[in-house]
């Protein structure tokens, strides 16, 4: 019997205001993982742990490897938890230099090459999707180095992720306004990769195109969690839910046919170029009670050059639509973005007040590697320059607190200011 343990590195689970919240849900690439390599892969055993949640120590992390004696440790990535990550493969290896290590996710997948020379201590990175890769890993057990296999094209083959393999009890609980209550929220993921291409995100890491499982499958996850979990609140994690609309309004059909919509409550978000009326309706009778958008900036001129595809009259349009239907709306926009200065960050947030929202976030631009946000600051382009102190590759940086570029006459002073201010 092989022994895998999968686990979220990190101190924090994520960045800036964010963190205000306590942690609500594992993760959700790593639960598809953990599920699949359980359920699909012969001779296995699976232990999962959520670092950040446990707010585990070094220590308590080497307990957990002498316990459970693992014969593969796993880890997900993003770039402000890649650091611990390095840590605690440093840990495994000291503990015993034969336990396999293994990076997956969206940093990881971005950075492959130069995790090796970060780390001695990881022997595979995965590049992209986890379920597929991991079988190649078991049937050879001398493997090493980046491991990349073609994208699944059909996402209805998968598992759907198995949450009692995280420890569920401890998650924070969310609050629903619509059933009136707080419960344990859990995700779900209707797609993978992303056709657009905003200049400050690497959304496109999983591929151009967006994968799209059939709204059948996905009202067969929700229905299952229901039956089976009493879960009541779902976030479907789909950056660009309305992407497709035809799939949106059979699921929405699907939870008003089946009476499930009267059981629950769901939160999502999407683009403010992709709303439709009927949608949000639908969505809204279905179950939705909140709806995120990403609206950036206030400032015509930022929204064309950061590639939103989008302009202030149809933001305030679609967050009208949203609320007309129903929903409550929320937004968040970035301070610092290429070309940016600080007469716009004030129009911004001009802007923000005059929308009606819910509740809006102002976050610091945080410079991810893959965008092109990342080469603008390497080059000098449109104003932007690494702040004093910032290192390209400093991955502790990753906080959303501090800025981690300036733009024109927005200098650190003013940015970390702003994040004190609103
Ligand atoms: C949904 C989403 C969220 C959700 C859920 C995230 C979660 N971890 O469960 C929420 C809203 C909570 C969220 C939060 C954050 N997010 Co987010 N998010 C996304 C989004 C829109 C989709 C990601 C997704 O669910 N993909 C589908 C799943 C199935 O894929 P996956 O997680 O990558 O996992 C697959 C592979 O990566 C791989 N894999 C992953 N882990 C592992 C581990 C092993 C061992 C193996 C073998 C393989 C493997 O296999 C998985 C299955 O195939 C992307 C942008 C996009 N369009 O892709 C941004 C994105 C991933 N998020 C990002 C960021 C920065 C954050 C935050 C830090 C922001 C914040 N406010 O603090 C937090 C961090 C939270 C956290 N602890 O994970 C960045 C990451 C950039 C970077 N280089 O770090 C992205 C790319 C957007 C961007 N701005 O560029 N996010
Ligand atoms: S911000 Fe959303 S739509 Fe834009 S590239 Fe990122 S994931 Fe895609």
């Amino acid at each position: 019997m092989i022994k895998i343990l999968f686990g979220e590195p990190g101190i924090r689970h994520a960045e800036g205001g964010t963190q205000k919240f306590g942690k609500q849900t594992p993760n959700i690439g790593l639960a598809y993982v953990v599920t699949y390599v359980a359920q699909r892969i012969p001779g296995v055993q699976v232990k999962t742990f959520d670092k950040p949640l446990l707010n585990m120590s070094n220590k308590e992390y080497l307990d957990l490897l002498k316990n459970y004696k693992p014969n593969i440790v796993a880890l997900t990535s993003m770039s402000f938890n890649i650091s611990d990550a390095y840590k605690l493969f440093k840990i495994t290896k000291s503990y015993d230099k034969n336990i396999r290590t293994v990076l997956g996710g969206c940093h990881a997948t971005t950075l492959s090459q130069d995790i090796f020379k970060e780390s001695c201590d990881v022997d595979i990175v995965i590049v992209g999707e986890g379920e597929k890769a991991f079988e190649e890993i078991i049937k050879n057990p001398n493997l090493k180095g980046v491991v990349k296999v073609p994208f699944i094209e059909d996402l209805d083959s998968l598992p759907f992720p198995d949450w009692s393999l995280f420890d569920y009890d401890k998650y924070e609980l969310s609050y629903s306004k619509r059933l009136g209550k707080s419960s344990h929220i859990y995700n779900i993921s209707m797609k993978r990769g992303c056709p657009f291409s905003c200049i400050f995100c690497n959304g496109g890491y999983l591929g151009k195109k967006s994968r799209e499982r059939s709204a059948e499958n996905v009202f067969q996850e929700i229905k299952y969690n229901v039956e089976h979990r009493n879960a009541e609140i779902f976030y479907i994690t789909d950056s660009s839910f309305t992407i497709n609309i035809k799939d949106v309004q059979i699921l929405c059909h699907k939870l008003i046919d089946s009476g499930i919509s009267k059981k629950i409550a769901w939160k999502t978000g999407s683009r403010v170029d992709l709303a439709d009326k009927k949608t949000f309706e639908l969505m809204y009778e279905a179950g939705c009670e909140l709806l995120f958008f990403g609206i950036e900036s206030g400032v015509n001129k930022t929204l064309t050059r950061i590639k939103k595809r989008t302009n202030l009259t149809k933001i305030k349009e679609s967050v009208q639509m949203a609320k007309d239907a129903g929903l409550r709306v929320t937004g968040s926009f970035i301070a610092g973005l290429p070309g940016d200065t600080k007469a716009d960050v004030e129009k911004s947030i001009e802007f923000a007040n005059t929308l009606g929202l819910s509740g809006y976030a102002f976050h610091i631009l945080d410079i991810y590697p893959g965008t092109e946000v990342w080469n603008m600051v390497m080059n000098n382009e449109q104003g932007m320059r690494w702040a004093p102190d910032v290192n390209p590759g400093n991955w502790d940086v990753y906080n959303r607190h501090t800025a981690m570029a300036e733009v024109n006459d927005l200098d650190t002073e003013y940015l970390n200011k702003l994040h004190e201010r609103l």
